[in-house]
Order: structure tokens, then sequence, then C-alpha cells
């Protein structure tokens, strides 16, 4: 989509801090970390969220979860690490292309806010 800004990161029309890369995900760091790893995974394909992602591709579902465990091996994480994703404005998504949020190098509460 050509007014979406994770398709311009996918697009490398604009370039992220990239971590990570697979055949149909992109990973690279959150502008405004909410921990010391603070990473969005997102699959190249553009749909709105996860349940989106699932429904037209279970292999790129995969595909993005697996790369999110990479990004998080890569910084570390061997101590556990949060994934969230944010599905709808009422659950705080603001960018709507899906996006896997991977948070660690802190402990973690619950529930979230
Ligand atoms: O998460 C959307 C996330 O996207 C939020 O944590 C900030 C991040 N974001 C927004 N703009 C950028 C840029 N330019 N680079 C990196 N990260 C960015 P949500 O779950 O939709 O609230």
């Amino acid at each position: 989509m050509s007014d979406c800004l994770f398709c311009k990161f996918v697009a490398r029309e604009i370039v992220p801090d990239v971590v990570a890369e697979s055949e149909h995900s992109l990973a690279f760091r959150d502008i405004n970390p909410q921990a010391p790893t603070h990473v969005l995974v997102v699959p190249k394909r553009h749909v709105e969220n996860a349940g989106e992602l699932a429904k037209a591709s279970a292999e790129e579902l995969a595909d993005l979860v697996l790369l999110a465990r990479a990004a998080a091996r890569q910084d570390g994480l061997v101590d556990g690490y949060r994934l969230v994703f944010n599905t709808g404005a009422q659950a705080g998504q603001t960018v709507f292309h899906a996006h896997l949020h991977v948070l660690g190098g802190r402990t973690m509460e619950w529930p979230p806010g």
C-alpha cells in the first residue's frame, strides 16, 4: 500500500534499523522502545492485523513468529521475551500493517496496561 509506513520499510523507500529478515518478514527496531529490546516484526505482505495474516497464509504467520524468535536470540534474550500483537485501536494499534512486538531485556509485568 502506497501510504503505509511499514510497506515503505519493506520496499526500503524508507530504511528502518533492520535486525533480521526472512523470505516473508522484516524485523527492525521500534522507534519508541518500551524495553531494552523492542523489535517489530512485520509481514512483507500488507495485511491489517495478525488474524488477517493467518487467513491469508499460515506459512507467512509462522515465518513472522520464527523471525521474532531469531531476533530475540540475536539480542541474547535467554531469560524470556514477550510477543504482542495489538489488534485494533482499542488495543493500542496505531499502525495498521500487522506487526509483532518483541519485548525483552527487563522483567515484564502482568496485566499489561
Ligand atoms: O505499534 C506501532 C509501533 O510502531 C509503535 O511501537 C511505534 C512504532 N513506530 C512508529 N513509527 C516508527 C518508525 N518510523 N520506525 C520504527 N518504529 C516505528 P502499535 O502496536 O500499532 O501501537
